[in-house]
């Protein structure tokens, strides 16, 4: 094959790729019911990357469109933290992805204790409960096209593992999630409290514009998953 000819198929190549990357974006965007969480005080519509994505503001569309969840009960909002007519109380009950807030200043300290590796900030709501086969979906909206990173803010009990899809296409395979048991602490139910930062667990390519995200709860479970923060990759 002669340079010219060699470098014309290179060329052909890349622009079939991106040509199936864009027709499968299009193609899951068409058929996607999950349309971005808003409610009285979140209005904000697609989380925007960069920036810090939430992950209990996941899609609204419920159980098989915007997430999977082992049951259809909210084992935090209404339930663990039962309903009293606060936001913080009852966000999201009636849906079966289990919610719940970080709680300070009591006794014993719940989420600002002293085996936490990151405090995170109080009256943060993130996604626990979380079982192997679990997925939730986020709309985001991409700033430009670009490689981007993302520090997770979790706690996990024995460690574990998750995976993200950009547009229903598999983007990082398992990502491990390092386990935040600590053998110190005395109370065995803070095992589900101990806060920590995985920075750059997720590195991912993102089209501009509206993307949705598929978090996937791969092994273990027992984690709690608050935020992703993107930033462009360096
Ligand atoms: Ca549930
Ligand atoms: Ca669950």
């Amino acid at each position: 094959m002669n340079k010219t000819l060699f470098r014309f198929t290179l060329f052909l190549a890349a622009l079939l790729a991106t040509t199936a990357l864009c027709a499968s974006k299009a193609d899951f965007l068409a058929h996607y019911k999950g349309t971005p969480y808003h409610d009285s005080r979140y209005q904000g519509g697609a989380q925007l990357i960069p920036g810090k994505v939430i992950c209990a503001y996941y899609d609204l569309g419920g159980e098989g469109v915007a997430y999977h969840d082992s049951d259809a009960a909210n084992h935090g909002s209404g339930d663990l933290n039962p309903a009293d007519g606060s936001y913080l109380h009852e966000f999201r009950m009636n849906e079966g992805v289990d919610i719940s807030f970080t709680k300070f200043k009591l006794d014993p300290a719940i989420d600002d204790n002293p085996y936490d590796k990151v405090v995170p900030p109080a009256d943060l709501l993130y996604v626990g409960w979380t079982v192997p086969g679990e997925w939730f979906n986020v709309t985001v909206q991409v700033a430009e096209a670009a490689e981007y990173s993302a520090d997770l803010l979790y706690t996990s009990n024995r460690g574990g593992s998750i995976s993200l899809d950009v547009n229903g296409e598999p983007a990082t395979g398992p990502l491990t999630i390092a386990s935040t048991f600590d053998t110190a602490d005395p109370l065995a139910w803070r095992q589900w409290h101990h806060w920590n930062l995985a920075p750059g667990l997720v590195r991912l390519k993102l089209p501009k514009g509206k993307s949705v995200l598929t978090v996937h709860i791969v092994s273990e479970g027992q984690m709690n998953l608050a935020t992703f923060d993107f930033k462009k990759a360096r």
